[in-house]
Formats: C-alpha cells, structure tokens, sequence
C-alpha cells in the first residue's frame, strides 16, 4: 500500500533508502538540514558518489514521488538516518539522532511507523528517542509502531545490497517489528529477521566489531611476521586452506564511517569487560604510525630531504570515500616530519599535495607508498617510475602490485607483514630435508 513516508537525513543511506522506497510505490519527503543537499535534489541531482544513484534520483525526482525540504512534514511512517558521529573521547555523539527525534514528535499521528536507521549504541531507540516521542501523548507499540532497523550496505554497492542484503528488524514490541517488517518488504529480497529494538542496536555494532577485531588480528600478525622474519600474506594464505579459518587482511589501518568507529560505541557502554573489542580498535589505530615509522627506517639512509609519493588517500579501494582514512594521517605525520609528498588519487582531488599524473608525482622521489588498492594502480609501468624516481623503493601496504614488474625494473619491493629475512621458499628449495 502506498505511504508517505519522511526520511530525515540524506546522506549515504537516508539518499539511497528514500529513492528506494520511491521507486517501489511509495510518496516519499526527504529531509536534510544542508540546503544544498535539498536544492540539488530537487533538481534531481545528487552531490555524493554511488553506481547508479544519480540516475535513480533522477527517475524519482521527476516522476515526483521524491521530493527534499528542510523540516519534516506529517508523514505515514518516519525514517531518522542521520550521522552518528563520534566524540573526542570516543563516545556516540547521539545528538542528531535527538534533534531528528524532536523535530518529527509533532508530526506523529496514531497508525504511525517510526524506525531509527542511525548506527547507534544499545539503548538509543528505547531510552533516547522513546522519551522525546512520549510527548506525542501517544504510546509506542500501540498508537504508533517503533523500531531499529540499521542499515548493512556497502558504500559502492548500496543500490543492490539494499534490495539483496537480510536485514534485522527490531521493535520495541512485537508488532511494532512486524509494521517496519511489512514496509521494506516494498522492496527489500532478502531474508527480514524480528527481534527487540536493542538486540539490533547490538547487532549493527557487533557485525563491524567482527571485522574490526579479525583485521586487528591480521596486522598483529603482520608486525609479528616482520620481527619472525616470515611473510604474512603467506601464512594467510595457507591459513585459509584449513576450512573453519578466515584470516583478514592487514594494511595500513581501518579507515570509514563504521568499523573505526561503532566498535567504540559498544567500548563506551561496557569499559570493564570488551577488553578485546578495545584492543582491537588500538591496534589498527596504531597501523598509520607503524607505516611512518617504517617509512622512516628504510629511507634512514638518505640525508637529503627525502620526498614519497603516496598512492591512495580514500579509506578504501574504488570509492571517492575519505573519511576516517587512515592515509591521511600517515600524510600528516610525513608532512609534520618535512617529507616533500606527492599524493595521487584517481577518485579524488582538492587534496594537499596533489599530483594527478602518477610519473609526474614519482619524478624524484625516495619511496613510492602504494597505500589503496585501486584498481588503477594495478597496471603501473614501473620501467618508467624507476627512470624518474631518485630512490628506489616501492612500499606496498596492500600485497597488491606486481612483484616481478617491480623487480624487473631494477626497483625493491617492500610489503607490509614480509619480511625477506626468513620468506617463501624458491621453488627449487625442500622445504624440510629429512
Ligand atoms: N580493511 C582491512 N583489512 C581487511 C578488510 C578491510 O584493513 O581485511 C580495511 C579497509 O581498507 C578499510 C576498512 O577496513 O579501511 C573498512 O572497510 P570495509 O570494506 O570492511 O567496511 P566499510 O566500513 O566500508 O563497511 C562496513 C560493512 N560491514 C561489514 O562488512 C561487517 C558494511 O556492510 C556496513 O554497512 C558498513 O560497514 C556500515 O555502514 O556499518
């Protein structure tokens, strides 16, 4: 059944979930305190990056089924997607999902759907936002329906994790569950799973805690494997044959909007006891200043002003995604410790230090970074860096390049978590002689 549904917030998920739900049959309002996001988008533009986005927005927007404004408007069902962003010291910074709350309780009608979107530690939807919306006079679970449902997609394929992905609904009762249920069911294909509005707070943060933990563990592995003198890409590699293992990837550090971040969250509620959560989240803030470091060991040599050049700056792979990029503050401390930089990114600009032609950016250049694997730094001809570079050092935090490319062209090839020391096997070698 078509309904008018209000999503406050029209960054990555409330942009994408409000064209969604506008091209499956529904009338929907966005809102957004950003007065260019709202008169782009009544334009039928959009000012972030996503395949296919545009395009939908576009469709909608002219079919006049999405339309953006900046306060909320009486509306069948209320959808608050808003940042949840994180403090100085590392606490959720719950003040938006508040003010979005406050701004839709005068709007709430009986029949009503409310369901917070937002990453959000455990407790928010029923001790944060219930509070504000009981001065509706109406009670949720009856009058009006309540829940979390957080969204789970993956910036550069949100379109089709949206409608593909299972998705945790979570009600402060069970009807409530059931109401936000049978909405996304408008277009969602994959499995909807009810539980209580808390235990999918929990579950939001826990599904990048999970990740976050095994890439902890994963550069933990890298540091150990450089001072045993081994390769940590190997042992993964044979790791991963065993068919219960998974071992993640180490690099230079966790960077985006969610796992650096709802880790944390989980960490603020309960100090005393998630130990390993905390830890983890330490260790993989501690990547940028381990890659600086190592920086500044294999360039020890030099006594001039030594410059690198950094490929990458986005938190990861084929995306123009800065933020809480761990590159970026790997450029700092080079840029405080006066390295000349040269920083390319196909994906972005109006960075300091930027150098759109690759050759141009390695023209005298010390160590050459290889900090995000883009695609397009898979196929560089480094016959041609070596010719401009000064030094010769190629430092590849990703296991990502062409190993005997680089040796080829008469420059060495550095990779995070390999040491040479005590390395592969040449394939002539016995591995043990008996
Ligand atoms: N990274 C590693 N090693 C790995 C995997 C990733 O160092 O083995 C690094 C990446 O380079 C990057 C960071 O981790 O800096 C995070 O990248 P990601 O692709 O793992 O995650 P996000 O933050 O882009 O998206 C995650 C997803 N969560 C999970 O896969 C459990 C996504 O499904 C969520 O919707 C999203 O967080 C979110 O909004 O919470």
């Amino acid at each position: 059944m078509e309904k008018n549904i209000c999503v406050v917030g029209l960054g990555y998920i409330g942009l994408p979930t409000s064209a969604m739900f506008a091209s499956h049959g529904h009338k929907v309002i966005g809102v957004d305190v950003n007065k260019k996001v709202v008169e782009e988008l009544n334009k039928g533009n959009i000012i972030i990056e996503e395949p296919g986005l545009g395009e939908l927005v576009e469709s909608v927007v002219k079919e006049g089924n999405l339309k953006a404004q900046i306060t909320p408007i009486e509306s069948d069902v209320f959808i608050i997607a808003v940042p949840t962003p994180i403090t100085d010291d590392k606490r959720a910074d719950l003040s938006y999902v508040k003010k979005a709350t406050e701004s839709i309780v005068k709007f709430i009608k009986e029949g009503d759907i409310v369901i917070l979107e937002s990453t959000s530690p455990t407790g928010t939807t029923e001790e944060v936002m219930l509070p504000i919306l009981n001065r509706s006079g109406l009670v949720a679970g009856k009058d009006y329906f309540l829940g979390h449902s957080p969204e789970r997609v993956l910036p550069g394929q949100i379109l089709q994790e949206l409608i593909n992905n299972n998705r945790i609904i979570g009600g402060v009762n069970k009807v409530s569950a059931e109401a936000i249920k049978d909405l996304y069911s408008s277009f969602v294909k994959g499995e909807m799973y009810l539980t209580t509005a808390t235990t999918a707070e929990m579950c939001k943060m826990m599904e990048n805690t999970f990740r976050d933990v095994n890439i902890a563990l994963a550069n933990e592995l890298a540091k150990i494997c450089e001072k045993v003198g081994i390769n940590a890409w190997e042992v993964i590699e044979l790791c991963n044959k065993h068919p219960r293992v998974s071992l993640h990837q180490p690099g230079p550090g966790v960077g985006g909007h969610c796992l650096a971040v709802d880790p944390w969250f989980i960490v603020e509620r309960v100090p005393d006891i998630a130990n390993i959560i905390k830890l983890s989240r330490e260790t993989n803030d501690s990547m940028p200043q381990y890659v600086f470091n190592r920086i500044g060991e294999l360039l020890s040599y030099e006594k001039r002003r030594r410059k690198v050049t950094v490929l990458g700056i986005t938190y990861k792979p084929n995306i123009d995604d800065m933020r809480e990029s761990p590159i970026t503050e790997i450029i700092d401390k080079l840029d405080k410790s006066d390295y000349e930089l040269a920083i390319v990114d196909p994906y972005v600009s109006g960075f300091r230090h930027e150098e759109r032609d690759i050759l141009k950016a390695c023209t005298g250049s010390d160590l050459v970074l290889l900090a995000v694997n883009h695609n397009q730094f898979k196929e560089l001809n480094f016959k041609e860096i070596s010719e401009v570079m000064r030094g010769n050092l190629i430092f590849d935090t990703r296991n990502f390049l062409n190993n005997e490319d680089i040796i080829n062209s008469g420059l060495a090839h550095i990779v995070l978590g390999n040491s040479k020391r005590k390395s592969t096997l040449s394939y002539n070698e016995v591995a043990i002689t008996q």
